[in-house]
């Protein structure tokens, strides 16, 4: 197996959760720096459209969403499971809940006046302009919306303070060993950390930041660097991975062979097209040719992203 590439950018929390990832798995890997807006001509030569970051590349398969990038580096690298199989329901669901509802309070507290401020104080007003535009284009057409700033500041004591509550009580982790779910809660903390309008939200909960300082030294491990052209190249001259024999009936009546396009309900719902080729209950995989690329296996996580019809 060619070693993981992640397509990531280091001011990215997803991106950061990616990397602990590796780092917890202790997996040599590959990094390929990728721009933090569009365009991204050489990620989406190899997903076919899918723009957020980060992208998780082994050879000729993408692995689009962290969801799926953490069940991938189980298949990978089974000890240390993110996802250990008695805990599957409660790390699952915690994980996806903080991606989502968790990771969208922060976003507000982010970008609000005073804390997006100090974050693009060393932005030209065009590079911010830039910015704001390319965040505009990619929640146009999804589920999800900025939340209310007085929302996010009422709810906040609710979320933080369950996950204060339960450490104080004495795990060193959420569930026991590390798992997905305290690398899907972790970047959250991390991004609003970065700006010194917002750290003081986790600063105040002292189990919360003696947990967030165990779960970042767990670090990255120790990435090489890789240009984006050579990860083009790597996926050209590889062959997809092939697929388990399995009896999944996809509930929509979609089978192998099928032409489909791919897309994410919540934000950056940039469709990606090919032919369907495997999916289960967790997975939907797409192949796609690209001149660039070659034909490369596209990998979805089933939960928040739609499947149709070409
Ligand atoms: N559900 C996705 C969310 C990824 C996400 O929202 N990434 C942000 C960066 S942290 C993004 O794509 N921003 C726009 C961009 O990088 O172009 C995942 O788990 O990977």
């Amino acid at each position: 197996m060619s070693a993981p590439i992640l397509h990531h950018y280091p001011t990215s929390p997803f991106a950061e959760k990616a990397r602990l990832m590796l780092g917890f798995k202790g997996l040599a890997w590959q990094s390929v720096i990728i721009p933090a807006m569009m365009p991204k001509p050489d990620l989406t030569a190899l997903t076919g459209g899918y723009r957020k970051t980060p992208v998780l590349q082994i050879g000729a398969d993408l692995y689009c969403d962290t969801a799926l990038i953490a069940r991938q580096l189980d298949k990978v690298q089974p000890t240390s499971a993110l996802i250990p199989k008695d805990q599957e329901a409660v790390v699952s669901t915690f994980a996806a809940w903080a991606d989502s509802v968790v990771f969208q309070h922060a976003v507000s507290f982010v970008f609000q006046p005073e804390s997006a401020a100090v974050r693009f104080a060393r932005f030209s007003e065009e590079q911010r302009n830039a910015f704001l535009a390319d965040r505009a284009r990619l929640f146009s057409g999804g589920t999800a919306s900025r939340l209310p700033i007085e929302t996010v500041r009422h709810q906040w004591p609710v979320i933080i303070g369950r996950v204060e509550r339960q450490l104080a009580e004495g795990g060193r982790f959420l569930f026991g060993e590390p798992t997905h779910a305290d690398f899907a809660l972790a970047h959250v903390f991390w991004f609003l950390k970065g700006t010194p309008v917002t750290a003081g939200l986790v600063d105040q909960y002292p189990a919360v930041s003696a947990w967030l300082e165990r779960v970042l030294a767990i670090g990255h491990g120790s990435p090489s660097e890789l240009g984006s052209e050579q990860a083009l190249e790597i996926a050209k001259a590889a062959q997809p991975l092939g697929f388990p024999e399995i009896d999944f009936v996809d509930p929509s009546g979609f089978k192998a062979g099928d032409k489909v396009s791919v897309a994410a309900t919540d934000y950056g719902v940039d469709p990606v097209s090919g032919e369907l080729v495997y999916s289960d209950a967790e997975e939907i995989v797409v192949r796609r040719e690209d001149e660039r690329a070659g034909v490369v296996h596209v990998h979805f996580p089933r939960l928040g992203f739609a499947l149709s019809s070409l």
